[in-house]
């Protein structure tokens, strides 16, 4: 039985690497003066590695101007990290970042239902906490039963550390849940911990997931192009609402469970 949904953060609630997290990356190396700027298709490919500051780390060791000296380059980078949060906040606090569509709709789903709701990320928590103050108001934490971040792991995504801190919390076996994911290093994250996952593509990761009735890494129950539109799912959704509501997830949870009737899952 579905008792909790597990949201991730970047490119699930909302387009924030795209519009938030690149931008102010690009904010903070002109505003330290450095020969630095990335390009949306370079911010794909980097988009592999989990965490801002791991993220520059990684690409500072192939820039010819970085500091050759690995804890010059070390504090290079926490000082860039530090720089991009703060434009960060500041893009998120204008309100320029909105959630995705059927987003907020499903977070009401959930409270009519009695359904628990966890964040599991592994962005920094200043940049969970300003996005949800911008966009759910202050009280947002109430929504939620337990609010995983970067600095709670020692290991980001793809990691299943992330999912199983979230399960400690709220008290509940992985198959009890499901994680509402955009990216590979998140359903890998979330199928190493057990939890099955739906796939909400994203600006980055527009590509199809592999939809398998269990869910090995990389592998999603379902997988669509929004929460908001119930078209392009597969496996196709019921649509009677135009959007993908909990009744939904519940049925694409359900059938993946073990002895449901077909035995084949969702598909
Ligand atoms: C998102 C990330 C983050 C963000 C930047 O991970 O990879 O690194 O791009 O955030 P998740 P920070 O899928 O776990 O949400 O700069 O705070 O790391």
């Amino acid at each position: 039985m579905l008792k909790a949904l597990l949201w991730d953060v970047d490119g699930t609630l909302a387009e924030t690497e795209h519009d938030g997290h690149l931008v102010a990356f690009n904010q903070a190396f002109a505003q330290l003066g450095l020969p630095w700027c990335w390009g949306e298709r370079r911010y794909g490919e980097l988009l592999t590695i989990t965490g801002g500051r791991e993220r520059l780390l990684h690409d500072l060791r192939s820039q010819p101007w970085a500091p050759v000296d690995a804890d010059e380059r070390a504090a290079l980078a926490e000082r860039v990290h530090a720089l991009k949060n703060a434009c960060y906040a500041r893009i998120v606090a204008e309100g320029l970042i909105l959630l995705r569509p059927g987003v907020r709709e499903l977070f009401d789903d959930c409270a009519l239902a009695g359904v628990a709701m966890a964040v599991v990320t592994t962005t920094s928590r200043a940049n969970v906490v300003a996005l949800l103050d911008a966009q759910l108001g202050r009280g947002w934490s109430a929504r939620f039963a337990a609010v995983v971040c970067g600095e709670d792991v020692a290991r980001k995504k793809p990691d299943p550390q992330a999912y199983q801190l979230a399960l400690d919390a709220l008290g509940l076996a992985a198959a009890d849940t499901l994680a509402i994911e955009d990216a590979p290093a998140g359903v890998a994250a979330a199928g190493a911990a057990g939890v099955p996952v739906v796939v909400t593509r994203s600006r980055f990761f527009p590509e199809t997931f592999a939809v398998a009735p269990i869910h090995p890494a990389h592998a999603a129950l379902a997988a669509g192009p929004s929460l908001g539109d119930a078209r392009g799912w597969r496996p196709a959704a019921a649509g009677d609402s135009g959007r993908i509501g909990l009744a939904q997830l519940q049925h694409w949870h359900s059938a993946a469970l073990p002895g449901a009737p077909n035995g084949q899952g969702a598909r």
